[in-house]
């Protein structure tokens, strides 16, 4: 399979539980303001949505939307999704949670916007993911292993420290926790960036929304 990103964007999260699941994949990079791709192509004609993530599998179908790839990831690697008769569905409340609340909530970040537009929207992710938290019963977001909803959040959180978004003593350990881990360390490496702690994702260059 092979997938197409930018650089510190919510694809970020796809790469992390690709290498959770041991999955070998080739890569492509684009430019989201040009639309072209590593090698030159332009995007749109592999996504006409025009946004990462893209998979592309192996028979060349295309799967798109952070939720599905990350849930095509999950299926293939069931030690990824949670436990429990509603280990999916609770991957699937939390991921849905993670794009449609959180990830949308950053726009104002990544679109022309005013700092008090900016500052509503801090104050609104701050209060979203102590949402996140009061739900949290265990070290992972969903219980005492590391799924695909935990690659989600933790490129959501290096947006929150970039953006200067308020987050609890409680979430920066679990950062810092999920930050440490193998695939995430090589991730954050493969991407250009150094994995030196939480200062080194603060620097993450977040692609626009
Ligand atoms: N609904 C999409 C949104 C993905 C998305 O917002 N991708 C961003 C990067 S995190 C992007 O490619 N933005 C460029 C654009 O929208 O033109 C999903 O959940 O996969």
């Amino acid at each position: 399979m092979k997938i197409y990103y930018a650089r510190g964007a919510c694809s970020l999260s796809n790469r992390i539980a690709l290498h959770e699941a041991g999955l070998a994949f080739a890569e492509e990079s684009v430019d989201l303001k040009s639309g072209i791709t590593e090698t030159g192509r332009d995007f749109r004609e592999l996504n006409p949505k025009g946004y990462v993530p893209l998979l592309v599998l192996d028979d060349g179908r295309t799967v798109t939307e952070n939720i599905a790839v990350l849930s095509l990831i999950a299926e293939r690697t069931p030690h990824l999704l949670p436990d429990g008769e509603l280990g999916r569905i609770r991957m699937l409340e939390a991921l849905s949670f993670i794009s449609s609340e959180l990830h949308i909530a950053f726009k104002p970040f990544f679109h022309r916007a005013s700092e008090h537009e900016r500052e509503i929207a801090r104050s609104r992710i701050a209060g979203l993911l102590r949402t996140l938290t009061d739900e949290m019963t265990d070290d992972f977001l969903l219980g005492g292993h590391f799924t695909v909803a935990d690659a989600y959040l933790f490129v959501i959180l290096t947006w929150a420290r970039k953006f200067e978004v308020f987050v609890s003593p409680r979430l920066a350990d679990y950062f810092e926790r999920i930050e440490a881990r193998p695939s995430v360390r090589r991730s954050l490496r493969e991407e250009g960036f150094e994995p030196t702690g939480s200062e080194a994702s603060s620097g993450l260059q977040a692609a626009s929304a």
